[in-house]
């Protein structure tokens, strides 16, 4: 097959190519007379050179521009002769301007034809805005970067039936009424921002109100908009909202600026949410929650988001990214910011395995596949490409690592010079790291190269003990595989939580050999070579390591365990993230065992250890049951995977199956014990102790309902029909969706009927079809696309039913003969016309294909080519697709 690139193949934009901008804007006025199709953008730009302007000859002005109608085109008040400028379908650019200047610019556009939901867009009949990271050209002409800071006033005016509520960033200063039934509010921002954080919002909306009163005494009003029939959903984000506020108080010592902090809740949304100034629009998804809609998981992402965007006001507004090469600036340090405000009002050792498990899952594949790139990435074609795994979570890593290494009070200092050295400008990653080591003192000039080198760095660990000596050793050796355009890697700096632990699970004080007096047993050792030793004194049993403690650094360790010592670890490491993780490591040898003897025709059995260590949990499990439900989590089928060296999604599916089952059979008196005894005690609260209570009775229930027992099957049909939460609901749902049986269809059907006016909880009845096990699935996806509550141009709905499907369900997507491919390949082609970032999302299914058989291989590949040659497909798919076959 011939390939044929789009016919201008779209170009890289590089970091080395940075430059600063020619032009500022000092000040953007902007008017906007709202109309579905015909919009009306007047922007008023005072502009000044950022060059030496009466030195050179003047450069010429280029505005960013897409998708716009220009009408008119004014410099110092005098209409410009169409010789005076150029147009393309990217820019408008001016030859010759003054050093100082006022632009006028008059564009027309058309929200309703909109379904990229980038720039101004309808959702539900309202107006609003997506600006990140370069909607705003698609508003009006503009410096679309975010090194371009500028102070905004924006004049809204619209229909006042239909859209009553007309917001925009800052404050509200003025009002009126026109005399066609029209009004108009002006609103400004005094905090000079790039145009990704500007909003707009107008519509027929209900708030609740609340306030806060900052650290200063400021008092702040909040306003939580929705559509009127969901204001009983909207407490639960406005509570999150006032204990973010409070959290970066105490945590940060940041205090909100503005008078006025608004939330919007739209149903149209390409992501969670974004944190425009004093103007955050979410994804209603994270916003709206109540007992009978909204699962403890949904519960719980709405906190988190809520508090993400909020800490964004500093971590990425009052302090903003120079280019997007710096994303991670803002978005690293924001979800590590986010991570530790979940921690905090939430359980910390559980909320650490589920960012650790989701890091490992997303991002250490990412690392590992043809989309690899570093924190601080060199080059994209389209940024949107960009908001990554490892722009996030792996960026949240490398400033969890640098508050390991300068331990909480320096780090904290480190922030506080940061934030005061950088305000109001935009800045670099590098900024960042230098403002930690002038506040601390620390040289973290290796540490950079976590910034610079993507791969995941591997940690092979060897021990040795010297009875005689009483001296215990540990070899540590870091390599790192290439990745796209790095051949070669230098070593990291890896902070290495380590504590020795002895035969009752005490830690150890430790003497590294050269110290004086034994220290803490629990230790941060600093690993800078390829190959480095420490040597430990004064020990005498052999310990058992304990490494890597709360995940310590993003990378794979290598360290030779027994199945007695992680079964000993399972149960006595003081460090729960390594409790959790001593348990993952049993059973992921024993899938791998049980993948291997498959593969062989060997029989299978469970690991007697594994057996045994489980079934104590499941015994006592403990104050904290969700870590009980977590430790008692085997691996997902994806992450099993990834320790494969050609990937086979059938035997690891069935291998997972074969040993939840055989634990269910094991384990079954006390699964069945636990169950009852943690029966709902009353109403539904949202608090630590019930969402542990709910998520360790429902994942008995899980492996129970392995053992296809009609009793058990009755006990699910019956806390599906009597469960006073979505929780509850859900699980049970949830595992008769995996059998084929007629309390499948009937909970489906009345599931259905029950919430058909409720569209986040009608995604989750897509994604539990969607995920199902049985072989039929795609086939039901396929019906489900044509299920009159399905919307390809709604994120939510694509997400939930194409997404699920082929991210969350290895085993279907990967269906020998390749349907499921051609199904998704379909969806990616269908969707790039109306929305390239969710299609190129999506076409991300198909990245990791040369880790499968020859036969997948063959058969993804063909699909990617497929796609390639769409016509005219966007700089989004054909990015992630080209990269993916090169
Ligand atoms: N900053 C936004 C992401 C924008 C994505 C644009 N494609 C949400 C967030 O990370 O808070
Ligand atoms: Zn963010």
């Amino acid at each position: 097959m011939v390939i044929d690139a789009p016919s201008s193949t779209p170009r890289a934009v590089r970091l080395e190519d940075y430059a600063p901008p020619d032009y500022r804007v000092e000040s953007a006025d902007l008017y906007f007379e709202l109309h579905e199709t015909e919009t009306r953008v007047r922007a008023t730009l005072a502009m000044v050179a950022n060059y030496d302007h009466a030195q050179q000859p003047s450069r010429p002005l280029v505005l960013d521009g897409e998708s716009l109608t220009l009408v008119s085109l004014a410099v110092d008040g005098e209409a410009l002769d169409e010789d005076a400028y150029r147009l393309d379908d990217s820019a408008l650019t001016v030859d010759r301007v003054p050093g100082a200047f006022t632009l006028e610019v008059e564009t027309v556009i058309n929200p309703r034809a909109n379904t990229a939901l980038e720039g101004l867009y309808l959702s539900g009949g309202n107006f609003c805005t997506q600006c990140e990271a370069q909607g705003f050209r698609r508003i009006t002409y503009f410096p679309d970067r975010p090194d371009v800071m500028a102070r905004f006033t924006t004049t809204v005016v619209a229909d006042k039936a239909r859209y009553p509520v007309l917001l925009s960033n800052g404050n509200p200063e003025q009002a009126g009424e026109l005399e066609d039934g029209r009004h108009w509010v002006r609103w400004s921002d005094p905090f000079p921002k790039p145009c990704y954080l500007f909003a707009l919002v107008a519509g027929d909306l209900a708030r609740i109100e609340d306030q806060f009163v900052t650290m200063s005494g400021r008092k702040v009003h909040l306003h939580l908009y929705v559509q009127r029939h969901n204001l009983d959903q909207c407490d639960h984000a406005m509570n999150a909202l006032k204990k973010a506020m409070e959290w970066d108080e105490e945590t940060y010592g940041r205090e909100y600026d503005l008078d006025l902090f608004m939330i919007v809740a739209v149903d149209d949304f390409n992501m969670g949410a974004m944190e425009n100034k004093g103007l955050n629009i979410f994804n209603s998804s994270c916003v709206l929650a109540k007992a009978q809609t909204a699962t403890d998981a949904n519960f719980q992402r709405i906190e988190n988001v809520v508090g993400h965007e909020y800490f964004h006001n500093w971590s990425g507004n009052r302090v903003t990214c120079r280019d997007w090469f710096q994303l991670s600036l803002k978005e690293g340090f924001t979800v590590f910011r986010d991570q530790e405000f979940s921690a905090d009002i939430g359980s910390r050792g559980v909320k650490r395995i589920q960012d650790v498990d989701v890091l490992r899952i997303a991002q250490f594949r990412e690392d590992a596949g043809p989309m690899a790139h570093p924190v601080r990435p060199d080059a994209y074609v389209e940024i949107g490409n960009f908001y990554t795994a490892t722009v996030y979570i792996k960026g949240a890593e490398v400033i969890r690592m640098m508050q390991r290494l300068l331990g909480q009070e320096r780090f904290r200092q480190g922030t506080d010079l940061y934030f005061e050295r950088h305000d109001g400008q935009a800045v670099t990653t590098d900024d960042f790291v230098k403002a930690m080591e002038d506040a601390s003192g620390v040289d973290l000039g290796q540490f950079r190269r976590w910034y610079t080198q993507a791969g995941t760095p591997r940690l092979q660990v060897e021990r040795a003990f010297d009875p005689e000596a009483r001296r215990y050793t540990l070899t540590v050796r870091q390599s790192c595989p290439a990745t796209p355009g790095q051949p070669q890697k230098q070593p990291f700096h890896i902070p290495l939580a380590t504590a020795l632990l002895d035969n009752t699970g005490r830690e150890l004080p430790l003497r590294l050999a050269g110290e004086a007096r034994a220290g803490d047993g629990n230790r941060v050792l600093e690993v800078f070579e390829p190959e480095q030793t420490f040597v430990f004194e004064d020990v005498n049993e052999e310990p058992v390591p304990s490494l890597l403690r709360g995940f310590s650094a993003p990378v794979h360790l290598d360290l030779d365990l027994s199945e007695t010592e992680l079964a000993f670890l399972m149960a006595h490491d003081t460090d729960p993230f390594n409790r959790w993780e001593a348990g993952q490591r049993l059973a992921l040898g024993t899938l791998l065992a049980l993948v291997e003897a498959d593969r062989r025709g060997e029989p299978t059995e469970p690991a007697p250890a594994l057996v045994e260590a489980f079934g104590a949990i499941a015994r006592a499990p403990g104050e904290d049951r969700a870590l009980a439900a977590e430790c008692l989590t085997l691996p997902s089928e994806t992450y099993v995977g990834e320790f494969l060296e050609v990937i086979d999604p059938d035997a690891v599916h069935g291998a997972r199956r074969f040993l939840r089952r055989s634990l269910a059979e094991a384990l079954r008196e006390p699964l069945l014990a636990l169950y009852d005894a943690l029966a709902d005690p009353g109403p539904y609260t949202f608090d630590a102790d019930a969402v542990g209570r709910r998520s360790l009775r429902n994942l008995c229930l899980g492996y129970l309902m392995e053992l296809d027992e009609a009793a058990i099957r009755s006990r699910c049909v019956e806390q599906f029909h009597g469960a006073g939460n979505m929780t509850d609901a859900m699980a049970s749902l949830r595992c008769l969706a995996n059998e084929d049986s007629p309390e499948r269809e009937e909970a489906l059907a009345a599931f259905y009927e029950t919430w058909r006016e409720e569209p986040l909880v009608i995604d989750k009845w897509f994604s539990i079809q969607a995920t199902s096990r049985l072989p039929d699935t795609l086939n039901r996806v396929r019906a489900l696309m044509e299920h009159p509550a399905f919307n390809l141009r709604n994120p939510n709905r694509v997400r939930a039913l194409v997404g699920a499907f082929c991210q969350g369900n290895p085993v279907r997507f990967h269906e020998p003969g390749g349907a499921g491919y051609r199904f998704v390949a379909d969806q990616v082609l269908t969707l790039d016309g109306l929305n390239p970032q969710i299609a190129a999302r999506l076409a991300g299914a198909f990245a990791h294909w040369r880790r499968y058989d020859a036969d997948r291989q063959a058969l993804m590949k063909g699909e990617l080519e497929r796609i390639l040659a769409g016509p005219g497909l966007s700089r989004d798919t054909y990015e992630i697709v080209s990269k993916s076959l090169a």
